[in-house]
């Protein structure tokens, strides 16, 4: 075990921004903006989402609490998971011809393609009326522009639109409001093709919201937030028919422990894997009205039924260990603590506290590459100095500086790390050691 003295020790902010693309791998996967209930669907080849798009509360409930303010919706693509790009705001409140301004009433949409053009399904309040209608934008391409149809769709009172385009070209839409509903749609996508058939009446008592329809290995898989208790599960019914009846079959995901009382998801397939986009209020603690999309894997048994999925932070996205690596996305910790960087400001993200000797964090799946780095570069704050060991294969221990401010510690590379491993720090002298983020050069 050697020790190594920091050979350069800098004063700077350790956060930045980069307008239009967004690069974690880690929960939650988009910072700077809030993203709400993530709508995830492949199109030529890439991962695009499509979530609601919260903003800080402008509108009150009935009751004079603060409530869902959703002016508009985003698009976003990924290739890989972790690198998002932001398209922009695609649809907005002012923009539909039968929406009401300055409702902020855009909640939870879906995106499909069929015969060449995407049709986006949203929630919307009426200019006239009551209630939630649900309107369909068209485009040629996936991040558009769409151009909203001037009316709703006529027979549809509700919210949070989901489509399964089925194998034969067949599509159906869900949509919450008095129950879960599903129908079948016309062939140009625009409205319903019958009557709608309730599906939440054989399901256990509790269904909300947010019903997500898909179809794997011939079964139909119905999926929808689900409050048995006091807040939302995400639970799951099966069915050998689009329209049901679906059998009840467990949770994908149990309750948020802390903070928000919404879950709102989607499942899909994408280069072989399966995964649920899912919401929280990482960059809210205080407010669960403003939330934030997180990814983690789905597997299925070989009945079909959906092992439960444990929320994690560190996500399903490839960290290059060139990039900003966060510890406090950890897959494992012990002792450590993660605060927010910033209480003045959330979307500066988290920092990991290691106080006493022995306190660690473990964050799997860094991937050094075929060129091992000659320097690690540590973002710390440290205001009696210590010193932490660095585990990546081999293991080395590093002084940290005292310093009462953030400082990029950097420090040569003992070892040669490559290829993947699972990256653990431990604080082994010291007390009180933060760490914002570390990066290998
Ligand atoms: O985002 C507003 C509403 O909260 C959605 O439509 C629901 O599914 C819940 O997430």
């Amino acid at each position: 075990m050697k020790r190594l003295l920091p050979i350069l020790l800098l004063a700077v902010g350790c956060q930045t921004n980069c307008p239009d693309t967004i690069v974690t791998g880690t929960n939650p996967i988009i910072s700077g903006q809030f993203t709400a209930d993530p709508t995830a669907r492949v199109f030529e080849g890439k991962i695009y989402m499509y979530p609601s798009h919260d903003i800080p509360s402008v509108i009150t409930h009935h009751d004079g609490s603060a409530w869902f303010s959703m002016p508009d919706y985003h698009v976003f693509s990924s290739e890989d998971l972790t690198a998002w790009t932001d398209h922009g705001v695609i649809l907005r409140q002012e923009d539909v011809p039968w929406g009401k301004p300055d409702a902020y009433a855009m909640w939870a949409p879906d995106c499909v393609f069929k015969d060449g053009k995407y049709y986006f399904y949203f929630p919307d309040a009426p200019a006239s009326g009551w209630g939630f209608g649900i309107g369909v934008a068209v485009a040629e391409k996936p991040c558009g522009p769409f151009t909203p149809q001037q009316e709703p769709m006529k027979g549809v009172i509700g919210i949070d639109p989901c489509v399964l385009v089925d194998d034969d070209g067949a599509s159906y839409i869900y949509w919450s409001g008095m129950g879960l509903s599903g129908c079948r749609l016309t062939d140009d996508m625009l409205a319903l093709d019958g009557e709608p058939v309730r599906l939440d009446e054989p399901l256990p008592a509790g269904f909300k919201e947010g019903p997500f329809a898909f179809k794997r290995n011939g079964k139909y898989y119905l999926t929808y937030p689900w409050v048995r208790k006091d807040t939302e599960t995400l639970a799951y019914a099966m069915s050998d028919s689009p329209l049901g009846p679906f059998e009840y079959k467990g949770l994908i995901m149990k309750e948020s422990p802390v903070g928000c009382w919404t879950n709102h998801h989607s499942l899909v397939e994408y280069k072989g894997e399966w995964y649920l986009f899912y919401h929280h209020n990482d960059y809210s603690p205080h407010f669960d009205k403003n939330r934030s999309a997180r990814i983690d894997r789905v597997t299925f048994n070989e009945d079909g039924t959906i092992n439960e999925v444990i929320p994690t932070l560190r996500g399903v996205g490839p960290v290059k260990a060139s990039a900003r690596v966060e510890p406090d996305r950890y897959s494992s910790i012990d002792g450590a603590v993660v605060e927010y960087v910033d209480t003045a400001d959330f979307f500066k993200g988290w920092k990991t506290v290691f106080t006493d000797a022995g306190d660690k964090v473990t964050f799997c799946d860094l991937d050094f590459g075929n060129r091992a780095p000659r320097k690690v570069v540590f973002c710390v704050k440290a205001p009696q100095g210590g010193r932490l060991s660095l585990t990546a294969g081999a293991m080395a221990e590093f002084d940290i500086p005292a310093s009462s401010e953030w400082a990029e510690v950097v420090c040569p590379m003992p070892f040669k790390a490559r290829k993947m491993h699972d990256l653990e720090l431990e604080l082994v002298a010291g007390t009180c050691v933060e760490v914002d983020w570390i990066t290998f050069r």
